[in-house]
């Protein structure tokens, strides 16, 4: 019902933005932003996360013995706007930054969002700034019970793998920077990812994984979601998490995909 009103709102401001600027096809959305004659209240072009499918599933031992399942993770934008953060403190005493989300609109313009979301510097060969838990990785049992989280929390991103480069607005190369996670002694970051784009966590990196310790042989279901505590704006709030089932054996050493759960999928327009 949400997702039906907001396409016809949409539809009746490109039919608007059509008429002013006498273009032939009311379904362009890649208009010019030049101001019109007519007045036409600018609408939000809102960025839409979601998970590419999940990759590089694998098992493996540490060496004080733990066993930890192992995988990517691809968080995508898949909206009709950039997903863009602003970290911000005042000194550099201070350990966190507050975030700032900014909203593009299709006149042009943007307006800065407060959210509870925060910073926090990476001391740990990363030596930037993350976005506390943008993501949630955790493996369920058949049953639904919880069988364990990653304890990756920190997420710096940009645009360094493309999705969809075929989505309106989308660019073709990459806009946003990993320099724009800033460094020690930053007051301020500024972090994105636009239209089209992902950023990808290989499953080599520290954290990108889950504990699997002790688990008994059997299916389980690894999922992942993005923007899991609901700090940021996005088109479409209903389709962040994606999943892979997958089968453990040979007493927990080995694992095999069983099936995928759906991938972020492209917001209606
Ligand atoms: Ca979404
Ligand atoms: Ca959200
Ligand atoms: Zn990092």
């Amino acid at each position: 019902m949400k997702r039906k009103s907001r396409r016809i709102a949409e539809g009746l401001v490109a039919l608007a933005g059509a008429f002013a600027l006498g273009c032939e096809s009311p379904v362009a959305s890649d208009r010019p932003r030049t101001p019109t004659a007519v007045a036409v209240a600018a609408a939000d072009r809102l960025p839409d996360l979601g998970m590419a499918r999940l990759s590089g599933l694998s098992v493996s031992r540490t060496s004080d013995g733990r066993r930890l399942l192992r995988y990517s993770t691809t968080i995508v934008n898949v909206g009709s706007g950039p997903f863009e953060l602003h970290g911000q403190r005042a000194s550099t005493a201070e350990p966190t930054m507050s975030v700032t989300q900014r909203v593009f609109d299709d006149a042009g313009g943007s307006r800065d969002i407060a959210t509870t979301a925060a910073m926090i510097y990476a001391g740990d060969g990363h030596n930037h700034w993350h976005v506390r838990d943008l993501q949630l990785q955790e493996v369920f049992r058949a049953d639904g019970t919880s069988a364990g989280r990653s304890d990756k929390r920190g997420f710096c991103f940009w645009d360094n793998v493309t999705y969809r480069l075929t989505l309106p607005g989308a660019p073709q190369s990459p806009v946003y920077q990993e320099s724009g996670c800033g460094d020690q002694g930053s007051l301020t970051t500024g972090v994105g990812l636009s239209i089209g784009w992902g950023d990808i966590y290989p499953a080599s990196l520290p954290d990108q994984n889950v504990n699997i310790t002790g688990l008994p042989d059997g299916q389980y279901r690894l999922v992942v979601t993005a923007d899991p505590g609901g700090w940021f704006a996005e088109s479409d709030e209903t389709n962040n998490s994606t999943w892979v089932d997958f089968q453990l054996y040979r007493n927990g050493r080995r694992v095999r995909v069983l099936g995928y759960g759906p991938t972020a999928t492209i917001a209606a327009r």
